[in-house]
């Protein structure tokens, strides 16, 4: 098994200080944090999606992991992940949609687009549409960013889209959207402006919007 592999393994069996370990090796072999992150700690969060879906694991678990996993990028990637662009792209409002509480994902695109010079106003989770709105009216942003992790609530970013056409705002913002159910083809359906699979072609993307 791979370092990378033994990385995912060992998260999922919440075996923290091995996971540091060798997150610290891996780093101090010259691995890209990029390849830790993708290859090791999000593959580790697969498994144990798995086994959230046997029900091999309880709900407590799972997030101990998630929040172990959070403070692993903050501590150890954050730094070498970060593209140390300082050129100022643009404001984005963010949000994990209403009845979603993951924010992993959300929290690692927002770092990555921090990193690329972009000032995030972050909404957190479960955010209701009029909130964003609301924020969008009081921010001023030229970005939106939405993040749904679960089948059930991606109709929430439809509804959420819908409620900034609506309030009129629509056309002062392009509009982004990801999280793992998420593809190109319901972009388009339900009218945002791009869809980026993960935290760096979210950071392109969110270049290419602004431009
Ligand atoms: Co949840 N959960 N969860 N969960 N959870 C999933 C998503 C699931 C796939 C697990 C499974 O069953 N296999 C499944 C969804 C099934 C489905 O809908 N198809 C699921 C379920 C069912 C649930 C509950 C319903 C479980 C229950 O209560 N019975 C419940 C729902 C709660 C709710 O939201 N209302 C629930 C709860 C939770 C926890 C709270 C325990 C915890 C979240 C903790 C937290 O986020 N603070 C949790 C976790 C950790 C997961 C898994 C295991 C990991 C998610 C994660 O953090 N991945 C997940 C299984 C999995 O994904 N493998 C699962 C790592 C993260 C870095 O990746 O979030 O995909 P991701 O983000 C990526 C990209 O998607 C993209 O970039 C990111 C970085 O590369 N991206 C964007 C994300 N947002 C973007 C926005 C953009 C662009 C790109 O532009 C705006």
């Amino acid at each position: 098994m791979s370092d990378l592999e033994q990385i995912a393994k060992n998260l999922a069996n919440a075996n923290k200080t091995k996971v540091r370990e060798l997150v610290q090796l891996a780093l101090d072999q010259g691995v890209p944090a990029k390849e830790i992150l993708d290859e090791g700690l999000m593959k580790g969060m697969d498994i144990v999606g798995g086994m959230m879906e046997r029900e091999e694991i309880m709900i407590p678990e799972v997030l101990d992991v998630a929040r172990f996993m959070s403070q692993i990028i903050d501590e150890m990637l954050k730094p070498l992940l970060l593209e140390g662009d300082a050129n100022p792209y643009g404001k984005v409002v963010f949000a994990t949609v209403q009845g979603d509480v993951h924010d992993i994902g959300k929290n690692l695109v927002i770092m990555m687009l921090e990193g690329a010079g972009f000032q995030v106003v972050d909404l957190g989770i479960d955010v209701p549409p009029e909130t964003i709105v609301d924020a969008i009216r009081e921010n001023q942003p030229n970005m939106l960013g939405l993040s749904a992790l679960l089948t059930t609530t991606m109709p929430m970013i439809k509804t959420t889209i819908d409620e900034v056409k609506e309030s009129g705002l629509r056309d002062q913002i392009k509009i982004m959207i990801g999280g793992a159910p998420v593809d190109q083809q319901f972009a388009d359906e339900v009218g945002a402006d791009g869809y980026a699979p993960d935290a760096s072609s979210a950071t392109l993307l969110a270049k290419s919007l602004a431009d």
